[in-house]
């Protein structure tokens, strides 16, 4: 079994993980990330006793090959990006709850978004053990076999406690979805120099109130490495404070564009469209403008949300964007300016959100999400016509739920064609699988296939 070690008591292989984060008042001023993905956590000075829930109360109990699938599942949760701060780490359990502390004792709990919970559930590794993010003078730690947060005090007996070894999971995944484990959603999946992209929204907030977007690249659509916060919309983007949704990026003038949605404080109906730009598509990406690219209001009706850009063969660019009424225009060279009088309204029947442009053998295709992202109808539907700008001809729903496999919700999606194929993948969020809603969804990625006549063939989304 690989494990890695989340102790300074007992070393017993390869990965150390301990003295690796320093926090100052509740933030992580350094950094080293746990691997993300499934695990379990042993005890160190209890070896054979792993963190499990049972009642919802965690506890550290044994764990051995013949134990039930249940007892396994129990003691495995996925290792993903903190709740509360990408710099720290939630565990989410297998049933789809996380690990937080609530009257000092560990539970598992749905996450509600809420800033205290999302804070309860966020732990940082420090000094060997697990810190409370809220309460960083306190550990993860077990007494009598249950887990507790207590305040840290510098004793042997204390450290070793409070030491746990990630080890391989009990319970391995049995599915390739979600892609990149934790709550992600609004995926952007693109290609770029023979690599793969991934730009998607970081949900798990009450009312998507997140503000950073991360960066993952991939050469085979399985194994992923996380590029980190690559823009945050506090310290980077002076006109937006929350809503980070919906990223999405071009290349071009040997740059790469960020496009995404942002709110400022005053609430829901000043969401605007900004524009950022980096050297490298692994960000960090800067506002180009320091002003909005889209500003509230300037096109009335519909929310200026969820932007997209298509470059045509010819070099030119489009920008689509909108939820309730859907809207284009012709980028500049540039990349970051537009002629306010060339936007064009081209919302198609049924069209919420999310529209997504490509063209394949010739055809334009325009694509969009239906319904709301928080029912389990929200789905894909799509339009083909002989330009980027249409005129569209409907041609239907190509991703929807699949309840037998308990897929709920898929959409806000992208496409991309496997660079040099005629392969391509369609990249979408869901409701994550089990237990959860719109507002914490995953991303998954699932071959698209097409007919001879150029057609999409339906979507099979799978666990
Ligand atoms: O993620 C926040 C919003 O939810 C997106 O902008 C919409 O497309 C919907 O997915």
């Amino acid at each position: 079994m690989l494990r890695s070690v989340l102790a300074g008591v007992v070393l017993s292989t390869s990965l150390v993980l301990s003295t690796s984060l320093v926090l100052i008042g509740g933030s992580a001023a350094r950094a080293a990330p746990l691997p993300a993905g499934a695990a379990s956590l042993e005890a160190v000075n209890y070896p054979g006793r792993y963190v499990r829930h049972q009642d919802s109360l965690a506890r550290l109990d044994p764990v051995t090959a013949a134990g039930s699938a249940q007892l396994k599942s129990d003691a495995t949760f996925t290792v993903v990006n903190g709740l509360a701060s990408p710099a720290c780490h939630s565990f989410q359990a297998r049933n789809g709850q996380f690990l937080r502390h609530r009257d000092w004792r560990l539970r598992i709990d749905a996450n509600t978004g809420d800033a205290t919970f999302r804070a309860d559930a966020t732990f940082c590794a420090v000094d060997g053990a697990l810190a409370s993010y809220n309460y960083p003078d306190r550990r993860i730690r077990h007494r009598d076999f249950a887990l507790w947060l207590d305040t840290f005090v510098d004793t042997a007996a204390f450290r070793a406690d409070s030491s746990f070894r990630i080890t391989a999971p009990w319970a391995p995944r049995t599915t390739r979805n979600p892609v990149v484990p934790g709550l992600f959603a609004d995926p952007h999946l693109t290609a770029f120099n023979g690599r793969y992209y991934l730009y998607p929204t970081t949900d798990g907030y009450a009312g998507w109130s997140g503000t950073y977007y991360k960066a993952f690249s991939s050469t085979d659509l399985i194994t992923w490495t996380d590029h980190g916060v690559v823009l945050d919309h506090g310290p980077d983007v002076s006109w937006a404070d929350n809503s980070a949704w919906a990223p999405a990026v071009a290349a071009a003038n040997g740059r790469y564009y960020l496009y995404f949605s942002g709110g400022a404080a005053t609430g829901d109906t000043a969401k605007q469209l900004g524009v950022a730009v980096s050297d490298s598509p692994a960000g960090p990406f800067r506002d180009a403008l320091g002003v909005p690219l889209v500003r509230s209001g300037q096109f009335p009706g519909g929310q200026a949300i969820d932007p997209m850009v298509f470059t045509d063969d010819d070099g030119r660019s489009y920008l689509y964007w909108g939820q309730g009424v859907a809207r284009a225009v012709p980028l500049n060279a540039d990349m970051v300016s537009f002629d306010p009088a060339q936007v064009r309204t081209i919302t198609p029947a049924g069209f919420n959100e999310a529209t997504f442009v490509f063209k394949r053998n010739g055809l334009y295709y325009l694509m969009w999400s239906e319904n709301d992202t928080r029912s389990e109808d929200y789905r894909v539907a799509y339009a083909t016509g002989p330009g980027p700008l249409g005129p569209w001809t409907p041609r239907g729903v190509v991703l929807q739920k699949r309840l037998d496999v308990g897929i709920k919700g898929p959409g806000h999606h992208s496409v991309v064609r496997a660079p040099g194929t005629d392969t391509w993948y369609i990249a979408y969020h869901r409701f994550a699988i089990p237990a959860d809603n719109g507002t914490n969804r995953e991303t998954a990625i699932d071959p698209m296939t097409f007919n001879a006549d150029g057609t999409i063939r339906p979507v099979v989304p799978t666990p």
